[in-house]
């Protein structure tokens, strides 16, 4: 099992739980983190969902480079399309999706974020979209999704230039809403969904 989920109150906290490495994803991942997040809204009990990454050093740092490595064609299809199914997912929930940026979200995982209604992180979080590096682009929509949010400008800046910002760059350039110290990140969120849910 790599998704943890807990309830405080009306708020569905998804944790995808794979810290040794750095909660990447793989399609275990990917269909857990899929039913967990059908699970949340179809809950008549839950208002609003949090994702966010185990540990205090990552959110997610991408989908599993390892796994992809070995994929074929067919298997690299089928990953970049079960992704999509989960960011598409979460754009079109029905309720709030929140991320807990807690550390790093790159490539796929910001791609995770960047689907979610909103972006709030830690001061430690980092983000970016190297995909390039590894020749590729990022797959999951964050082609699209990082220009509506950061605008065309930042987002060719990212998306080509490869490289890691921090959150106090982030918070700049708009792609998180806000930055909290690490400990207290998820008590203001929840405090946060509490007032959009009541
Ligand atoms: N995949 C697999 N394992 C990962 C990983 C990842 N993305 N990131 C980290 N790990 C593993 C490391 O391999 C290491 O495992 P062991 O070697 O100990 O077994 C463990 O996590 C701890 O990582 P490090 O030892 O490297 O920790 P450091 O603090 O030194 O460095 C780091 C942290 C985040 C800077 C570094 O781990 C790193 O650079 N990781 C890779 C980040 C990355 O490049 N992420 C983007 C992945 S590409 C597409 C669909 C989807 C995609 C693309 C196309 N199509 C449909 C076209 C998606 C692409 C991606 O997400």
């Amino acid at each position: 099992m790599f998704i943890k989920k807990e309830l405080k109150d009306n708020v569905s906290i998804i944790r995808v739980d794979r810290e040794e490495a750095l909660n990447a994803m793989n399609p275990t991942v990917l269909h857990e983190l899929y039913d967990n997040i059908v699970s949340s809204i179809n809950d008549k009990n839950i208002g609003a969902i949090i994702i966010t990454g185990s540990g205090d050093k990552a959110f997610i740092a991408g989908a599993d480079i390892k796994l992809m490595e070995k994929l074929d064609k067919k298997g690299g299809r089928e990953f970049g399309v079960l992704g999509q199914k989960v960011t598409n997912l979460i754009e079109e929930s029905s309720k709030p999706v929140i991320a807990a940026i807690n550390g790093f979200a790159l490539g796929g995982g910001c791609e995770i974020a960047l689907a979610c209604h909103l972006r709030f992180a830690s001061k430690n979080a980092k983000f970016g979209q190297p995909e390039v590096k590894l020749g590729l682009i990022p797959g999951w929509g964050g082609t699209q999704r990082l220009p509506k949010i950061i605008g065309k400008g930042h987002a060719i800046e990212l998306i080509i230039g490869g490289h890691i910002i921090d959150a106090d760059e982030a918070l700049r350039i708009g792609l998180v809403n806000k930055v909290f110290e690490q400990n207290k990140l998820l008590d203001e969120i929840i405090s946060f969904a509490k007032i959009i849910t009541d």
